[in-house]
């Protein structure tokens, strides 16, 4: 039997071009649904655009356009950067489809029935940068007198008719949640702050508009539209076929993983689950944190005009450079920054010299000591029975580190054997025995083969298209490339293609 693995990307509010930090966030749940596919997992991926809201309204207005042309717009953008970054989505959502106002109208027909809506009237503040109200005692005053959210978003005070959630009612069960599944928020340390946000108690939530048309309607109240988080947070369960639970996808609900900005945590980590609650559904898994980057020290504004295209980045270092220097840089949950320079070193480092050209040396002396055929392994020394066992450990180990979204420590371990078979190579010296010894020449060769094989297979999720070009010329069949795969050896004196480089060192451009 198969087993089943959802996992989720925020859905991209469509009020600007999308930036690095999408793609971030996109590619580490893209390497999330390919490491569970080439470990035999049946996945769906699911990404797509939030459409909704008054942050949106007002940027479709600013660009002088309705709405929808608007959102169609910008939501083939995100999807054009979601492709060219690799991000192998299962289905792309967009929450101004049809059948997602029949899952959202049904979603709050069962809250309503759970006697957790009423109408009330909303008065406070609201940022629509973020799309979120504040208390008072959230804010910080400008000198201007004006008052700003946390997040650094201005605030505006709106008073009006609105439908509330008893959120209130939730907080013993959320608290319970989190004690029960101690892994439902990670990293820890967000945990920790959503518990004791939690714990200090919950007000009722603000669950409708009337000053603004572009959401939702409200079931039987038309002159209200649904708080524009209610319904991206639906996008999640009508991508499953929700309200039909006779639909193909329903099968994939509870998600395994959401993974989220750490400016969307208590969205998805105390809205959601209480949503889901009251209306009876199951709850997902876990809420996977990551923390933010900042560009060359400075925090990515367009203000400040230093914000970073991930398609940009792509074309001037190359795709899977991109994706390896984001993965491995920082940890998913902290803070790192991007700079020239530090993609340079992982480029050059990291991938031409360590990777590449381990692959390079190995190859070519196959190609022209053992007339390109892979060669046959003799008795094996305790130095071929170290690395073969270091390497043969990867999947297990990525497993571990990859099912906490621990990227950059999975890496770690790819690249522990990636040195340790360099250090192999030189002591080893096969070209020197060439000359003294060729079949013990065959098998060091052979050795590193095999190590650079399982290496490239659990990179794949990584690095997609480098990978396959690796693992093409070390004589891997291309329908065979899953972690399971491995078990099966290569077939002594298989052809191999004639070596090429596959990773290239970045150049400084000549001025
Ligand atoms: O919040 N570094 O959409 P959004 C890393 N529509 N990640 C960054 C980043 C940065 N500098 N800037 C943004 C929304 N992100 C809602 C989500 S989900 C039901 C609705 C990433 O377009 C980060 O993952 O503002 C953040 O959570 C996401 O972009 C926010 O995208």
């Amino acid at each position: 039997m198969t087993t089943r693995y959802y996992v989720t990307t925020p859905i991209f509010y469509v009020n600007g071009p999308p930036h690095l930090g999408h793609a971030y966030i996109s590619i580490a749940a893209d390497v999330m649904a390919r490491w569970k596919r080439l470990d035999g997992f049946d996945v769906f991926f699911l990404t797509g655009t939030d459409e909704h809201g008054q942050k949106v309204e007002q940027a479709a207005r600013a660009a002088g356009m309705d709405p929808q042309s608007f959102t169609d717009k910008i939501s083939a953008d995100f999807r054009d950067m979601s492709e060219k970054m690799g991000v192998s989505f299962d289905q792309w959502f967009r929450t101004t489809e049809e059948r997602h106002k029949v899952s959202c109208t049904e979603l709050w027909r069962r809250i309503k029935a759970a006697g957790d809506i009423y109408l009330g009237h909303y008065e406070g503040w609201y940022a629509v940068r973020d799309e979120a109200f504040y208390d008072e005692d959230e804010l910080t005053s400008r000198p201007d007198g004006s008052k700003v959210a946390p997040s650094g978003a201005p605030v505006e005070w709106v008073r009006e008719p609105s439908y509330f959630f008893r959120l209130s009612a939730f907080q013993d069960k959320l608290l319970s949640l989190y004690e029960e599944q101690p892994d439902f928020i990670l990293p820890a340390s967000r945990r920790n702050e959503v518990e004791s946000f939690v714990r200090g108690g919950l007000r009722d939530l603000s669950i409708s508009r009337t000053t603004f048309r572009w959401g939702i309607p409200v079931p039987e109240a038309p002159d209200h539209v649904m708080y524009v988080w209610l319904d991206a947070l639906n996008n999640y369960v009508t991508a499953c076929g929700f309200p039909d639970e006779a639909a193909a996808n329903w099968k994939y609900w509870p998600a395994d993983v959401h993974m989220v900005g750490k400016d969307i945590i208590r969205f998805h980590a105390v809205y959601w689950p209480a949503f889901l609650m009251s209306a009876g559904l199951l709850l997902p898994r876990r809420i996977s944190s990551s923390g933010w980057w900042v560009a060359e020290g400075e925090k990515m504004s367009k203000s400040v005009g230093n914000v970073i295209e991930a398609r940009e980045l792509a074309a001037t270092y190359g795709l899977d450079q991109v994706r390896y220097f984001l993965l491995r840089e920082k940890p998913f949950g902290g803070d790192g920054s991007i700079s020239h320079q530090a993609i340079v070193t992982r480029t050059n480092v990291d991938l031409a010299n360590d990777l590449g050209n381990l692959a390079q040396r190995t190859l070519s002396l196959i190609a022209r000591n053992c007339e390109g055929r892979l060669p046959a392994k003799g008795a094996a020394t305790e130095a071929d029975s170290d690395l073969l066992r270091s390497a043969e450990a990867l999947p297990s180990l990525l497993r571990e580190h990859l099912d906490r979204q621990v990227f950059h420590e999975g890496l770690e371990e790819v690249w522990k054997v990636i040195r340790a078979a360099n250090a192999y190579i030189d002591h080893e010296a096969p070209w020197a025995l060439r000359r003294t010894d060729t079949a013990r020449m065959g098998t060091v060769l052979r050795v590193l083969v095999d190590t650079l094989r399982v290496i490239a297979t659990v990179l794949q999720p990584f690095m997609p298209g480098s990978m396959a070009r690796m693992l093409d010329q070390l004589g891997a069949p291309p329908a065979a490339r899953w972690v399971a795969h491995l078990a099966t050896p290569l077939p002594d004196g298989c052809a191999l293609p004639a070596p090429q480089g596959v990773f290239p060192r970045y150049v400084e451009p000549v001025a």
